[in-house]
């Protein structure tokens, strides 16, 4: 089987999630790697039609929104499998990349993470209106992914799935920055399986740097 190749910037969620998909999996591959901040790729927009990263490339199949790179993933490869088989946890494990993608990412990434960190490191001032609107949306999405890890290991229940690889780049941004500390001081269970899912090669191995 081919190598894939991932297209995308390492500092991306959505990318990350991808990587240490692949890293759980032992997949090597190739990752062009581009800040889009700076410039897309000529032809990007055939690799992603609505200029967004990740984009995925194997044996001839063109692949984006990050749950379809993952799920293909889990199944295209040899590896431990990271979707649970019993339904209603793998119906939970979709519930957690649903919570992610509709909920979570806007507040606390859009809203909150890049107003806070990197609008400040691009030389802008953050938005502190649009940030203290966000809290209330961030609160809610932490305290909700807090009960649905309460009382068990990981998001799929005793075995890590590709829920815990969606969440973990979002939370680790959030764990960055003040207003998400106090929000994750408020989630016990939240932390703990953050504490475990960072002890985790893929994890530790995939850490962005914003420069
Ligand atoms: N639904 C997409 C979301 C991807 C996404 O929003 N990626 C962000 C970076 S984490 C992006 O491409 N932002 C660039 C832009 O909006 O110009 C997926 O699942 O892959």
């Amino acid at each position: 089987m081919s190598k894939p190749t991932l297209h995308g910037p390492g500092f991306s969620t959505y990318v990350r999630s991808v990587r240490i998909t692949l890293a759980e999996k032992g997949v090597e591959y190739d990752f062009n790697e581009f800040n889009f901040l700076e410039g897309w790729p000529d032809g990007y927009e055939k690799l992603h039609p609505f200029m967004k990263v990740p984009a995925f490339e194997h044996d001839g199949l063109a692949l984006y929104e990050t749950p379809a790179i993952l799920v293909y993933i889990n199944a295209a490869f040899d590896g431990p499998a990271l979707l649970p088989e019993q339904p209603a946890m793998r119906a939970k494990t979709l519930q957690a990349v649903n919570v992610v993608d509709n909920y979570a990412y806007d507040a606390i990434i859009t809203r909150t993470f890049i107003q806070r960190a990197l609008v400040p490191k691009l030389g802008g001032e953050s938005n502190e209106a649009m940030i203290e609107d966000a809290q209330g949306d961030c609160q809610r999405a932490i305290s909700v992914l807090d009960a649905m890890v309460s009382g068990q290991d990981y998001f799929g229940g005793d075995n890590v799935s590709l829920a815990d690889f969606h969440v973990t780049p979002v939370l680790h941004y959030a764990s960055q920055i003040p207003e998400g500390q106090t929000l994750l001081g408020q989630a016990p269970a939240l932390t703990a399986w953050m504490e475990r899912m960072s002890a985790r090669d893929s994890i530790a191995s995939t850490v962005p740097s914003l420069g």
